[in-house]
């Protein structure tokens, strides 16, 4: 069984399409898991959700973790300064997927007429998911004195200080959230053109939003090979 992981989508419906066509899966026996921020900042959100979900749906191996952009999302459902926030953070992009045309942002209509069945399915997102191959996570683990654990679903979904990119230790660990190029400036390594983004990996962690939601690169990951596909968005 091999397992292929998916970064930080953010809306690029037709990346994710040719990335998916050129990846050696077979959904029937290998597991496919999206690493969360399926949404936002690019164009096609809606598009991109109707498809995974419809891919978990035919197949069982599909597992889709949460990113905070999905929880910023969620938040919005509830209260209008969430909303106010996600619309800012890239959420502007995705409303208008869901309302087109649209001048301005109306959380009441957001609010009465986003979609029931991705709701549901946004509900049930994972925080992480492990098999033998590895954990996968949106963003991070946090060492708690012993081991580094997903303590908390703000670890699972924002953790990105310096101790775990430089620390982490333990079962192979792959997360998105954080581009590339953020972590190779933290260490002062050189950064790559956007349209050139890679996977960076140190010891058992491996990063792969290669920067899907700027213009970047939309990674996938197979493991147990640790072979890296990148398409441009
Ligand atoms: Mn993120």
């Amino acid at each position: 069984m091999k397992t292929f992981a998916i970064g930080d989508v953010h809306g690029n419906f037709s990346a994710l399409q040719k990335l998916l066509e050129r990846l050696p899966i077979n959904l029937q026996t290998d597991e496919l898991v999206f690493l969360g921020d399926l949404i936002d900042r690019g164009p096609n959100s809606k598009l991109v959700l109707d498809f995974v979900i419809e891919l978990q749906n035919r197949f069982g191996k599909v597992y889709i973790l949460k990113g905070n952009h999905e929880q910023l999302l969620l938040d919005s459902l509830i209260a209008q300064n969430s909303f106010d926030y996600w619309i800012a953070k890239g959420g502007w992009q995705t409303y208008l997927d869901y309302f087109p045309q649209s001048e301005k942002a109306d959380w009441e209509k957001f609010k009465e007429n986003f979609p029931t069945l991705h709701l549901e399915r946004l509900q049930q997102l994972l925080l992480f998911y492990r098999n033998k191959h590895a954990l996968f996570v949106h963003a991070g683990a946090r060492f708690t004195g012993q081991a580094w654990e997903i303590d908390s679903m703000e670890t699972a979904l924002y953790y990105r200080d310096f101790d775990f990119w430089n620390g982490y230790f333990g079962q192979t660990i792959v997360v998105g959230h954080t581009p590339t190029n953020k972590i190779r400036k933290l260490f002062a390594e050189p950064t790559e053109p956007e349209k050139e983004m890679t996977a960076w990996k140190r010891g058992s962690l491996i990063a792969i939003d290669c920067g899907a939601g700027q213009q970047g690169r939309l990674c996938a990951l197979e493991l147990p090979a640790t072979k890296f596909y990148y398409q441009n968005v």
